[in-house]
C-alpha cells in the first residue's frame, strides 16, 4: 500500500464564483472571529473564509464559522411571514406586519393595563446586535416601561457579572487573548475551550509552540482541554470553591502572596484570611476530591509564575455557587498580583456571539454603557438623554429570567414577549416550561426560526432577520467590538430586530416622544455619546474604524491605541469608590441535589464542537449536524457494563423532574459515577435537569444533578423515541 501526498490527487478548493467579498464578525461564539463572506454574481452567499489580518483569528475559523454563508440557504424552518393565532391549540394565520405588530403593542398595553406595568415580560438574548441591544432597552425601560426585562444571558454569563461586580465593582472582563503570549502559568475551570472556542484555543496553542508553559484544568470530565493539560484536576462537580478557597491558603501560608499588591490595591483581607483558615488543602481535599499535594503544587505553580491568568466559562458559571468562584478566581488573581498586566488576568470566556454587547448596552440589568437604575445619577442622566421622566424608571432592577418564568405560575406575569431564546429547550425542566409557557395570556416570539419550539406556545410570531442579514456590531470576549456589514437581504418578508423594535415604539404614546434613529450606523452613534468617559468608552470608535482595525476594543477614546486598550485596571485603580478591590470571604455550602440510592449518577450537561446551543441553526447545516445527529450521553464504559448497557444501544435516564432517552456512548471522558449529555437536543438533559439557582447570579447549576440509568428492553421503540426527539 502506499502512502504520502505524492502519491494522493492534489487537493483541489472548488471555484465558487465569488466576485465580492463582504466583511463581518461570527455569529455564533463569542471568540468574535472576523469572517468574510463570499457573494456570487447573482449575490448569493456561497462562501465563508477568515480574515488573514484579524487579530483575533487570524483567518481560521472553526467548523461551524466555515460553513455560516450556508444559514443564508438553508432555510427550512426560517420564518419568511409573521403569523397569528388565538390559541396556542389553534392552527397559525398568516398576517401583515402591520396585524401583526398591531395585535402585540394591544396586548401589551391590555395586560399592563389590567395587571400592572411589570405583568408583561420581556427576554431576549446575546445574540442579537449591540444597536439592537440598545433599542430594545429604550423600548422596554423608556417607552412599554416593564421591570421585568431581562436576558438570556443570566443562563450563561451572569454569574461572571455578578463576580466582576462584587470583585471589581464593575463588569468587564480585564483581560485580552494576548495575554497567553505573556502568561508563565494557565489555570481553566470548567471550560472545554478547544470544542466551545475553538479559534481561541487555537491562540493557545500557537503561542505553546513557541514557548511553553504550565496548563492546568480543573474540569471533572476528562475534555479535549483536559487531555492537553499539563496537569488535570479531575474535580467532584460542584466545589471548585472549595479548590480555590485551598489555594489561595496555600499562598497566604507560604508567604507566596504579593503582599505590596494586596495592600495598595485590595480592601477585606483581614476577614478574607481569616476564612480561608478553614479551607487547608487536607480538609479542602476531602471535599473537592483532589489530593493535598496537588492543591499545594499547584497554589505555589500559580503564585510563583511571574505572570498568572485564570479562564473559565460554564462549569464555574453554571453552579449554585457560581458568583462566589467568579469571586474566588478574582481573589486568587487578587492576592498574586495578576490583574491588569500582561499574561496575569481573571478571564472570564464569553458565550454566545454578543453576550458583552447585551451586558454592556441592552438595560436588562440597567441603564445603557453600565449604568445603574439604583443610582439617582444615572436615571436622571439617561431620562435626560432620552427625552423621558426620570420618574418613569424603577430604581432597583426587576427580576432575572429564571424568576420571571415561574412568575407565569403565580400569575404575576400574563405576557411574555420572547426575542431570539429558545427556554423550551434550553430551561432545566422542560415539562413545567411546558406548563407555563402554555398558560400565558399572551406569548409572541420574535425568532429567525418559525420551527423554535417555544413557538409551539405563541399567539403571535415575528420573523426576523438573521446575522448578517442585518448591519450592527458584537462584543467578543476581550472586549473587541466588532462589526457585521450586511451581506444580504431579510429571508422572505422578515425584519430585523431593529425594525421590529422601531415599528413597536412608534405604537407607543410615550415611543412618539422619544428618538428612535432607523439606522444601524446612527443608533451606534448614539450609544457612542453615552459612551464618553466611562469604562466602556466606544467615543473613538466608527463603523469604517472598526472595519479597518478587524475589530476595536474597550475603553477606545479618540487618544488610545489604534485598536483601543487590550486590558483593563492597568494602574491597579478599580470601579469601586476609592478605587479598591475587594477580597471576599467566601464560605462553601454544599447545596447540589447529590448522586443517591436511588439517583446514583451525576449528571452532567454541556456542548459539542460542532452543533450551536438548541441547533435552531447548526441543526440545518448539513456539514455541522452530520456529526451529531443524535441525542446521547457518554457514560463510563464499566459503568455501563455494570448497568448491563450496550455502546450504541439506547438507555432511560431518569431523575426527579422527568426521564430522557438517549442513545449510548461509552467513554473513558467521563468518570464512573456520573454521565454527560450535550444540551443541544429538544426533549432531551433539560426534561431530567435541576438548574438550581446561585443567589447572587439567579444562574442555573445546569451542570449538576442525580439521575439513574436503566437498560430500555425495547431498543426499536427507544429508537423510534429518539428520533422523535430530534426535531429536525
Ligand atoms: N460549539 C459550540 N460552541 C459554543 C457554544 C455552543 O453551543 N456550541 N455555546 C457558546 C456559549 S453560549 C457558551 S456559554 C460557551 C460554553 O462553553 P464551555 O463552558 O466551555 O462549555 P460547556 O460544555 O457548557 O461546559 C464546560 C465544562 O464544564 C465542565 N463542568 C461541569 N461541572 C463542573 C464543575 O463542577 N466544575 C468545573 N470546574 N467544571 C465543570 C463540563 O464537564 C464541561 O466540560 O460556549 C460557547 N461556544
Ligand atoms: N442543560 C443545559 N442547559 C443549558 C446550558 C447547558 O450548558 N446545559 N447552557 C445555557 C446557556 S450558557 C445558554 S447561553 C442557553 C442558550 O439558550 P437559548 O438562548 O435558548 O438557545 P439558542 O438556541 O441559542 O436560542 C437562540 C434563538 O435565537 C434565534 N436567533 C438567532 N439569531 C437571531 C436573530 O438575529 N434575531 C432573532 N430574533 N432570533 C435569532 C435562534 O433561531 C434561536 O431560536 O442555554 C442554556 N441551557
Ligand atoms: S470560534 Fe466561534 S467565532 Fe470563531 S468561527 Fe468558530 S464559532 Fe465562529
Ligand atoms: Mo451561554
Amino acid at each position: 500500500m502506499l502512502f504520502g501526498r505524492k502519491h494522493k490527487n492534489p487537493i483541489k478548493i472548488a471555484d465558487k464564483g465569488v466576485v465580492e467579498w463582504k466583511y463581518a464578525t461570527c455569529g455564533y461564539c463569542s471568540t468574535g472571529c472576523s469572517i468574510e463572506v463570499g457573494l456570487n454574481d447573482e449575490g448569493v452567499p456561497v462562501a465563508s473564509r477568515g480574515v488573514a489580518d484579524a487579530d483575533v483569528n487570524r483567518g481560521k475559523l472553526c467548523v461551524k464559522g466555515i460553513f455560516e454563508h450556508e444559514l443564508f440557504r438553508k432555510t427550512a424552518g426560517r420564518g419568511s411571514v409573521p403569523l397569528m393565532r388565538k390559541s396556542y391549540e389553534d392552527e397559525f394565520d398568516e398576517a401583515t406586519w402591520k396585524q401583526a405588530l398591531d395585535h402585540t403593542a394591544d396586548e401589551i398595553k391590555r395586560i399592563q393595563e389590567k395587571y400592572g406595568c411589570n405583568s408583561f415580560s420581556i427576554i431576549s438574548t446575546g445574540q442579537i446586535m449591540t444597536e439592537e441591544f440598545y433599542t430594545l432597552g429604550k423600548l422596554a425601560r423608556g417607552v412599554i416601561g416593564t421591570n421585568n426585562y431581562d436576558g438570556n444571558t443570566t443562563l450563561c454569563m451572569s454569574s461572571a457579572v455578578s463576580g466582576y461586580k462584587r470583585s471589581f465593582g464593575s463588569d468587564g472582563p480585564p483581560g485580552c487573548y494576548e495575554d497567553f503570549d505573556h502568561t508563565e502559568c494557565l489555570l481553566a475551570f470548567g471550560s472545554n475551550l478547544p470544542e466551545q472556542h475553538p479559534i481561541i484555543y487555537w491562540r493557545l496553542m500557537q503561542t505553546l509552540e513557541k514557548r511553553s508553559f504550565p496548563i492546568i484544568v480543573v474540569d471533572p470530565r476528562v475534555t479535549m482541554f483536559a487531555q492537553k493539560a499539563d496537569i488535570h484536576l479531575a474535580i467532584t462537580p460542584g466545589t471548585d470553591l472549595v479548590l480555590l478557597n485551598s489555594l489561595a491558603h496555600v499562598i497566604l501560608d507560604e508567604g507566596l502572596a504579593d503582599d505590596a499588591y494586596i495592600q495598595a490595591h485590595t480592601e477585606g483581607y483581614e476577614e478574607f484570611s481569616r476564612l480561608l483558615k478553614e479551607y487547608d488543602p487536607e480538609s479542602a481535599s476531602k471535599t473537592c476530591g483532589i489530593d493535598a499535594e496537588t492543591i499545594r503544587k499547584v497554589a505555589r505553580m500559580y503564585a510563583k509564575a511571574g505572570a498568572a491568568m485564570t479562564i473559565w466559562t460554564m462549569g464555574i458559571n453554571q453552579s449554585t455557587h457560581g458568583s462566589d468562584g467568579v469571586c474566588a478566581i478574582n481573589n486568587l488573581n487578587l492576592i498574586t498580583g495578576n490583574i491588569g498586566k500582561p499574561g496575569g488576568s481573571s478571564l472570564s470566556i464569553t458565550g454566545q456571539c454578543n453576550a458583552m454587547g447585551t451586558r454592556e448596552w441592552s438595560s436588562c440589568s440597567g441603564l445603557p454603557g453600565y449604568r445603574a437604575l439604583e443610582s439617582d445619577e444615572d436615571r436622571s442622566e439617561i431620562a435626560e438623554f432620552w427625552g423621558i421622566d426620570a420618574e418613569f424608571f424603577p430604581n432597583k432592577r426587576g427580576m432575572f429570567m429564571t424568576d420571571i418564568l415561574p412568575a407565569i405560575e403565580t400569575g404575576e406575569i400574563r405576557g411574555l414577549w420572547l426575542i431570539a431564546t429558545n427556554p423550551m429547550t434550553s430551561m432545566a425542566n422542560t415539562d413545567l416550561m411546558r406548563k407555563l409557557l402554555s398558560s400565558l395570556e399572551f406569548l409572541v416570539v420574535q425568532d429567525a426560526y418559525r420551527d423554535v419550539e417555544t413557538n409551539q406556545y405563541s399567539h403571535v410570531y415575528l420573523p426576523a432577520a438573521v446575522w448578517a442579514e442585518k448591519e450592527g456590531c458584537f462584543t467578543n470576549t476581550e472586549r473587541r467590538v466588532n462589526l457585521i456589514r450586511n451581506v444580504c437581504k431579510p429571508h422572505g418578508d422578515s425584519k430585523t430586530d431593529l425594525d421590529i423594535f422601531n415599528e413597536m415604539a412608534r405604537r407607543f404614546e410615550q415611543g412618539n416622544k422619544v428618538n428612535f434613529p432607523e439606522t444601524a450606523e446612527a443608533v451606534f452613534d448614539e450609544l457612542k455619546q453615552l459612551s464618553k468617559g466611562r469604562m466602556l468608552d466606544y467615543s473613538g470608535m466608527s463603523y469604517d474604524k472598526i472595519e479597518q482595525n478587524r475589530g476595536m476594543q474597550w475603553p477606545c477614546n479618540t487618544e488610545s491605541a489604534p485598536g483601543g486598550s487590550q486590558r483593563l485596571y492597568t494602574d491597579g485603580v478599580f470601579q469601586y469608590p476609592g478605587g479598591k478591590a475587594k477580597l471576599l470571604a467566601l464560605p462553601f455550602f454544599d447545596d447540589n441535589e447529590r448522586p443517591c440510592e436511588d439517583y446514583p449518577f451525576w449528571l452532567n450537561s454541556g456542548r459539542v464542537v460542532e452543533h450551536f446551543h438548541t441547533r435552531t441553526r447548526t441543526g440545518k447545516v448539513g456539514n455541522a449536524n452530520k456529526f451529531s445527529p443524535t441525542p446521547y450521553m457518554e457514560i463510563n464504559p464499566r459503568a455501563a457494563e455494570n448497568l448491563g448497557i450496550k455502546h450504541g444501544s439506547y438507555a432511560k435516564l431518569t431523575s426527579r423532574r422527568g426521564d430522557a432517552i438517549v442513545m449510548v456512548q461509552c467513554t473513558e471522558r467521563t468518570a464512573v459515577d456520573s454521565v454527560f449529555i450535550p444540551f443541544h437536543y429538544h426533549e432531551c438533559v433539560n426534561r431530567i435537569s435541576l438548574g438550581l439557582l446561585d443567589p447572587h447570579s439567579r444562574q442555573p447549576a445546569y451542570k449538576q444533578c442525580a439521575v439513574n440509568i436503566e437498560l430500555i428492553e425495547d431498543q426499536r421503540a427507544a429508537a423510534q423515541a429518539n428520533v422523535e426527539a430530534r426535531s429536525y
